[in-house]
């Protein structure tokens, strides 16, 4: 199987599993990659996901130039149509923590820029090197990277090409954290604990206001908060959330 997804309690771990080939992304683990996303979105009991890769070496260098470039240079005449992702296509508020375990190159850095957290190795280094095989990143690398970091950072990563390495990514605000190699997973899961201690409705929704607010107005943007906000002033959550703070004790959130 290209993808391992899997369950545990709350958390779905997806991980990137073609090491052999350092994790590139082929037709096969793309549509392996939506179906499991589709999944995620529609489970109840799943809260937060966790995207990795398996081996040492990377968590992914991007789109196969072997199989996959083909597939897209064919999509011109219609011919390949492609699953819909996080990266495209694909709406998503639950979040998500990309663990980048080594190289995130391209398509690779591009699933992992569509997470709200990037935990990465001290071994990890990235970049969009889609230049220098004469295109331009397509699953939203332009997009996200400008709105990400400051904007000559990402000139430079974009228009050069060459990588970064992980403390390089952590100053300029690529990634959350850099951890020890043997200690990522754990880093990961930490982090899904504590985003599973408030309100999932309202993580939801915070994700929602600030991922589709980046692309409005501010006024549209309030508008778009107002209405997130409405909808969890009537939830069972809220009350519950109110008088726990209240009573001084664990609340218990029942998504609703
Ligand atoms: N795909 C397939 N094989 C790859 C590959 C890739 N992206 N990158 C490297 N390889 C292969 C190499 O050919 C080599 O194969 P063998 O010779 O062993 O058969 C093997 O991986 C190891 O590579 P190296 O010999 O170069 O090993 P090194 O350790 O020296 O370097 C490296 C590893 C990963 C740092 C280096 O190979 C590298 O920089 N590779 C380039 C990675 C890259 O260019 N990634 C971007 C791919 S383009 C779109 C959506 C998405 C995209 C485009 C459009 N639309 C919706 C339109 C996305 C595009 C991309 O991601």
């Amino acid at each position: 199987m290209t993808l391992n997804y899997e369950k545990e309690g709350k958390v779905a771990i997806f991980t990137l599993n073609r090491p052999e080939a350092l994790n590139a992304i082929d037709p096969d683990l793309l549509g392996a990659l939506s179906k499991a996303f589709c999944d995620f979105k529609k489970d109840d009991t799943l809260e937060v996901g966790i995207i990795t890769g398996a081996g040492q070496r990377a968590f992914s260098i991007g789109a196969d130039i072997k199989t996959m470039l083909p597939e897209m240079k064919r999509a011109q005449n219609n011919s390949y149509v492609q699953p819909p992702t996080i990266m495209r296509g694909l709406n998503l508020w639950k979040p998500l923590i990309a663990a980048i375990n080594g190289a995130a190159l391209g398509g690779g850095l591009e699933l992992a820029l569509a997470c709200d957290i990037r935990i990465a190795s001290e071994k990890a280094f990235m970049g969009l090197p889609e230049v220098n095989l004469g295109i331009i990143p397509g699953w939203g690398g332009t997009q996200r990277l400008m709105r990400l970091i400051p904007q000559a950072k990402a000139a430079e990563m974009l228009l050069t090409g060459k990588p970064i390495d992980a403390r390089e990514a952590y100053r300029i605000g690529l990634i959350n954290k850099v951890v020890e190699p043997d200690k990522l997973m754990s880093a990961a899961l930490d982090m899904a604990e504590l985003i599973m201690k408030p309100a999932p409705l309202a993580v939801r929704a915070a994700k929602q206001a600030m991922v589709q607010g980046l692309n409005l107005s501010l006024e549209s943007g309030l508008r778009l908060e107002k209405s997130l906000f409405e909808m969890l002033a009537t939830s069972g959550d809220f009350d519950e959330g109110c008088r726990a703070m209240l009573e001084k004790r664990k609340p218990e959130f029942k998504c609703r």
